[in-house]
């Protein structure tokens, strides 16, 4: 297949074709104008006249546009998709390196150590996309959702990605949607993608930020407002006035974030902001196809006339008003405006010194972000103030690097003192190799990033990470305290001098034209049928997959609880990142930290459990290997959002290739229960929540009655406790027909074989 550096025109023409058609029996079957998620959806539908439209309720299949995924998720998703005996993938593809390149001391140093630790998995991805057809982003071209921006997305256009915050592209007005690989692997083999037909959010804004505010405290807002599970199953739609007055990169920070409050993607319409974004990357032909369709990009007009017809929630936010946010630690929905943070800090013993600030992240690395924030250091540094906590800078893209570099910015924060990182995610994913910090020692950091679990970004639990606009980050860092609100209190300069910052209006796009910068695209070759992808038995890095057994027709029973997590249980506390994603391709190894971050429910330890096997205590991913080896089946039980966070599927694969049959929780994160499904493990949700209290660590779990596993049919869970008593309580599932086949089949996988291959 052919796959470009950009999306090509006639791609973006053949989605604008069948919109009148689409939207009309869209209109039709609803019976009512449309608001846009509907319309993207509509026109992407496998079968639209009779796919069930139920908003939360029904599953439908759908045909995207185009799949990208980033370097420590491709992994897992191109080892499942050679599985699958195809010679080409069947929608367009590419792959970012991006998550895999370590800062420890500056972009150029850093790049080369990360092309050089990681050849393998560079090499492999680099031929498994020749191989297969598809396009290669190489290390230092910038992250994922930055280029995919740049270069991908299109207003009306339909993505995955195998990455949570695939929906930045939302800010280009693109539903875009973060999947695990096995998802990926649907649509890259054809298949249609097939998801819930979501329930509508709306945030109606009105006014115009001004000051210090920015498009990062509108979704620091929203988050406060729905918490990380209030988006799930929800398309988030930003409309109204206050909508058109936001560029399409700050757009792209409000969708981006939206990962945080659990939503399947935000959007946005397409407006002159977004036009002129599209012109301004060189995509001038994409802008004249949507102008030409432009009232099929927006929602029909009785929708922002009366918003409470057509969504589920409503949130009304004024920009004008709007302060500037903070929130964290440790969850990304504890907010306050920045003017309350000390307080709030002093009352909870968070250390007030700012050890380090951060800019960058796919949240916040645009070309404007980095003239806002260059704006305030180029203002501190001429009233004679430096920052009094070291300051990183990642630029988003190589673009956006060779730019900013051209137009004197990145100068501005080195003139602060400031280092420039790779263009990657770095200190975001964990791969920060601190040195300034030991740990153990409470310190606090402000990022411009999206997440700050625990550990996130150097991978101490005694950091307490912060998230807000760059524009807060660099003021905060200059002032080197978290007790500081930048638009009423004052710093003192090298001089002793009192001394206010300032900060400029940005520029939403340079001058000059962005520069490209260095060319980091390796397209597919015509024919990739001779290229030998090469996965060495002896690595320790890569594992070619060996499939699940399918389920043997029987009940599972009497299954020791490997884990019952207390609280919050992200995707980070199943399978942490920073030093364990160079096991990213390696199934077996990556199990080596299975759950090492989940809060044992019984004696409040992190990270360790009771081995029936012996009743010892042990590290879990210790225990699950012996269970694994002992051929015992087990259970996992979560609280609320379990799986919270990231889209890595290796927090399903993990358990289910250690012997997990079934997970069952008060809520699951919609990719973390796709993921679990898709793997052949059976995510059930308690029916009566407080029964999550019954489970007791030495107790055997039996899920019974699965013959007669039904969409909408209750499993029936029965607890034994040590001395033989056995309770039996009632759990929900959210499987399809469909997917209880891929229960059946052992995985999602093993049923794309058995069509694509032949094999039984
Ligand atoms: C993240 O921000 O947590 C990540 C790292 O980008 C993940 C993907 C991964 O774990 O590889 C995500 O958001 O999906
Ligand atoms: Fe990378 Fe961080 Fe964005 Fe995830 S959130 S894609 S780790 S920059």
């Amino acid at each position: 297949m052919a796959v470009f550096a950009s999306t090509p025109i006639e791609l973006v023409e053949q989605v604008y074709a069948t919109l009148d058609e689409r939207t009309d029996i869209g209109r039709r079957r609803l019976g009512r104008p449309l608001t846009l998620a509907e319309k993207v959806l509509v026109n992407h539908l496998d079968d639209p006249e009779d796919a069930g439209l139920e908003r939360g309720v029904s599953y439908v299949d759908l045909r995207p546009d185009r799949v990208a995924m980033q370097d420590a998720t491709a992994q897992m998703a191109w080892l499942q998709f050679m599985t699958a005996g195809l010679d080409e993938v069947r929608v367009p593809t590419t792959t970012h390196c991006d998550h895999l390149i370590l800062a420890r001391d500056d972009a150029k140093r850093d790049l080369l150590a990360a092309v050089e630790d990681n050849t393998e998995v560079y090499d492999f991805l680099e031929s498994v996309c020749a191989r297969y057809g598809a396009g290669f982003w190489k290390p230092g071209s910038g992250i994922i959702h930055q280029v995919v921006l740049e270069q991908y997305a299109f207003p009306g256009g339909l993505m995955i990605g195998t990455d949570s915050h695939t929906p930045n592209a939302g800010g280009l007005g693109m539903v875009a949607v973060g999947v695990g690989g096995a998802d990926a692997v649907d649509v890259m083999t054809g298949f249609a993608w097939n998801d819930r037909w979501p329930k509508l959010i709306g945030v109606h804004l009105t006014g115009e930020l001004n000051g210090w505010s920015a498009p990062k405290d509108v979704i620091l807002k929203v988050a406060d407002i729905l918490t990380v599970k209030g988006g799930t199953g929800a398309i988030v739609e930003y409309f109204g006035p206050g909508a058109r007055c936001l560029s399409a990169t700050g757009k792209g920070t409000i969708c981006n974030m939206g990962a945080e409050i659990g939503a399947t993607t935000s959007l946005f319409a397409y407006d002159d902001a977004i036009a002129r974004y599209l012109k301004a990357t060189g995509r001038e032909a994409i802008a004249d196809a949507a102008d030409a369709v432009a009232h099929h990009l927006r929602a029909d007009e009785a929708v922002e006339a009366s918003p409470g017809d057509f969504f589920d929630e409503g949130i009304q936010s004024d920009l004008s008003t709007l302060s500037p946010h903070i929130n964290g630690p440790h969850t990304p929905d504890l907010a306050r405006p920045v003017a309350d943070l000390g307080a709030e800090a002093v009352a909870n013993g968070w250390p007030l010194k700012v050890s380090a600030g951060l800019i960058g992240s796919c949240t916040n690395s645009s070309y404007e972000d980095i003239t806002r924030a260059a704006s305030i250091a180029r203002d501190a540094v001429a009233k004679g103030l430096s920052a009094r906590a070291p300051l990183f800078v990642t630029p988003g893209s190589e673009q956006v690097r060779a730019t900013i570099e051209r137009d004197g910015l990145l100068a501005d924060f080195e003139a602060l003192g400031a280092t420039v990182l790779a263009n990657a995610c770095g200190p975001c994913i964990g791969q920060w190799d601190r040195k300034d910090v030991a740990d153990g020692v409470p310190n606090s950091i402000v990022t411009s990033y999206n997440r700050n679990f625990p550990r996130r970004n150097d991978g101490y639990a005694t950091t307490h990470a912060f998230v807000t606009s760059p524009e807060t980050v660099i003021a905060l860092t200059l002032a080197g305290r978290l007790d500081f609100d930048p638009a009423t209190d004052t710093l003192v300069n090298d001089a002793g001098e009192e001394v206010r910052l300032s900060v400029g209006p940005g520029d939403e796009l340079p001058a000059l034209g962005f520069d490209p910068g260095v060319d980091t695209f390796v397209a597919p070759p015509e024919d990739g049928s001779g290229i030998e992808v090469a996965v060495s038995p002896s690595s320790d890095r890569l594992q070619v997959l060996t499939p699940f057994p399918a389920w043997d027709g029987e009940d599972i029973t009497d299954m020791p609880v490997l884990l019952k997590a207390q609280g919050k249980c992200t995707t980070d506390h199943i399978s942490m990142a920073g030093p364990w994603l160079r096991y990213r391709g390696h199934l077996e190894n990556i199990s080596g930290n299975l759950y090492m971050g989940a809060v044992n429910a019984f004696t409040g330890e992190v990270g360790t459990g009771y081995d029936v096997t012996d009743g010892d205590t042990r590290p879990y991913p210790e225990i699950a290997r012996r269970y694994h080896d002992a051929g015992i089946a087990w259970v996992a039980v979560g609280d609320e959002n379990m799986g919270e966070g990231s889209s890595r599927e290796h927090a399903a694969m993990e358990p289910r290739f250690r012997g997990a049959r079934a997970v069952i929780a008060r809520s699951f994160a919609r990719i973390h229960e796709t993921n679990l499904k898709k793997q052949g493990v059976l995510p059930l949700t308690f029916a009566d929540p407080a029964d999550y209290d019954r489970i007791g660590e030495r107790d055997l779990v039996s899920v019974v009655g699965l013959a007669d596993l039904a969409p909408g049919s209750q499993v029936e869970v029965v607890i034994t406790d040590p001395a033989g008593g056995a309770t039996s309580i009632r759990t929900d599932h959210t499987m399809s027909e469909s997917q209880i086949g891929w229960f059946r089949a052992g995985s999602a996988l093993n049923l794309i074989r058995r069509q694509t291959t032949g094999d039984t």
